[in-house]
């Protein structure tokens, strides 16, 4: 390994010491563990469970990026070994993790194969974002996506490499097939509802369209675990790298920061074994439903409300936009429906929690030393609000009130995707054809895009119509 030490005048420094194994003293565990998309939110969150359970001796993780390889470059040029920085509004703390033993260009879909179809590996985790299960509106995989089409033709060839995570994930889960390796788990950690069952459907789905037979053993032998994940990680900037740098005298080309809190609550079998996260405090539930809600409804849907009407109003960051009444009060209105209706889902007994926990959210979000970017939240809306904010409209309105509050989370993203510099979503092209026209009729074009139940609805289209224009800049 080299990592080239530079100081700030880009002369080598060697009097660092380098971030690999020898100087570290950390030995490499086996790989039992595969997970796909390499990120830092991956690091933040599994990769230190991992390396903090009793037993992170017997486990270690082969890390895969998605689209790029970048990330595995620099993270194999250091070993796999990288720098937590803990950032609460105190100061920093800083840890080395070592649980990534080998990070692969997520191109290299033979090495895939080869890990998932070794009987040692016990599970594949994801983070591979909620629009890469390529749902349609209806929640059924959607095999008419070019990519998801383009890969199912591979498969089926045999001709090529598949593209996309899920096509590379059922490619490996043949070879594990082929292999006689045994059952395994797959553990989704992507913001999603029911996120263990979307990545059956999507996977199921895949296999089914790919080859019955394989199908029929991803139904036998693969356990999928539902997980509420939660740590906020924004992107590593070069300040960061700087600062590890400063306080731990070595230079770190992929550190990644993220707050103190963290959360990871799963729902499941594993079939071939894990670690014993619980060391590190992840929970384990019967029914993870209630847990999934409260995440993805109070902290993913204000995010995203902060995302849309915070960049409206010439915000940045999540800590910025709250700072401003106006975001804040509706982000407080939306929690009153949310809560409204989690008390609901808490009825198999789980104690939620509710007025700490938005507490606590709103001094995590508070917490100005995470510059947490409002546009890195804002991406792919489409997929997003059908967790963070449909719902809690239509549970809104089946209880005879508006749901003015979630309503105003969509207009602010529609007004957003008219308004935007850069409007990343999977249905972008969709929904800048939407934005063509006029008046309701384009609210419920767009509305189509997220939830076709919803845009059937006239009064959610008039709520919907009648709130856009709500977050201006100075206003
Ligand atoms: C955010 C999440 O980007 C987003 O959509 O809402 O990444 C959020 O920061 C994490 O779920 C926090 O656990």
């Amino acid at each position: 390994m080299s990592i080239e030490q530079a100081d700030a005048t880009g002369k080598a420094a060697e009097s660092l010491p380098q971030l690999n194994r020898t100087v570290h003293a950390s030995a490499k565990p086996p790989v039992r563990i595969v997970h796909l998309g390499l990120g830092a939110f991956h690091r933040s969150h599994q990769a230190w469970y991992t390396s903090q359970a009793s037993d992170a001796a017997d486990w270690g993780i082969a890390a895969f990026t998605g689209r790029r390889p970048d990330a595995a470059l620099a993270l194999a040029e250091q070993d796999g070994l990288f720098t937590l920085v803990e950032r609460a509004d105190s100061g920093d703390s800083f840890s080395v993790v070592g649980s990534i033993v080998e990070a692969v260009d997520g191109a290299d879909v033979q090495r895939l194969a080869e890990l998932v179809s070794a009987p040692a590996t016990a599970m594949v985790t994801l983070t591979v974002t909620e629009a890469a299960y390529r749902l349609g509106a209806d929640g059924q995989l959607d095999t008419t996506a070019s990519d998801v089409a383009s890969d199912l033709a591979l498969l089926a060839s045999g001709s090529g490499n598949p593209s996309t995570p899920l096509g590379r994930l059922v490619f490996a889960l043949a070879a594990r097939r082929a292999a006689g390796a045994g059952p395994l788990a797959v553990v989704c950690c992507d913001n999603l509802a029911n996120n263990g069952t979307v990545a059956r459907n999507a996977v199921a789905g895949l296999a089914q369209a790919w080859n019955a037979e394989l199908a029929a053993w991803v139904e036998e032998n693969v356990s999928f675990v539902s997980t509420s994940v939660d740590r906020i990680t924004p992107r590593t900037t070069e300040a960061d790298i700087a600062a590890v740098e400063a306080a731990c005298g070595y230079r770190d080309n992929s550190p990644v920061v993220a707050e103190p809190f963290t959360n990871w609550v799963l729902s499941g079998d594993f079939p071939a074994g894990r670690p014993r996260w619980e060391d590190a405090g992840a929970v384990f539930v019967d029914h993870i439903e209630p847990y999934e809600n409260r995440k993805l409804w109070l902290l993913n849907g204000a995010h995203s409300l902060l995302a849309y009407a915070g960049q409206l109003r010439g915000h940045t960051t999540v800590a910025q936009a709250l700072a401003d009444p106006q975001c804040l009060n509706a982000v407080e209105s939306f929690w009153d429906e949310a809560e409204a209706n989690l008390a609901g889902t808490a009825a198999g007994g789980a104690d939620l929690q509710i007025p700490a926990y938005r507490a606590a959210l709103l001094a995590r979000f508070s917490n100005a030393r995470i510059a947490h970017h409002l546009a890195q939240i804002a991406m792919d809306g489409s997929t997003k609000l059908r967790m963070r904010a449909v719902p809690v409209l239509q549970a809104e309105r089946a209880q005879g009130r508006s749901g003015a509050a979630a309503a105003l989370m969509i207009a602010a993203w529609i007004d957003f995707s008219a308004a935007a510099d850069t409007f990343h979503d999977p249905l972008a092209t969709e929904v800048a054809a939407a934005n063509q026209l006029e008046g309701t009729e384009r609210v419920r074009a767009v509305l189509a895009l997220v939830d076709p139940a919803v845009a059937a609805d006239d009064a959610v289209v008039e709520l919907v119509s009648g709130l856009l224009g709500t977050f201006a800049a100075g206003s």
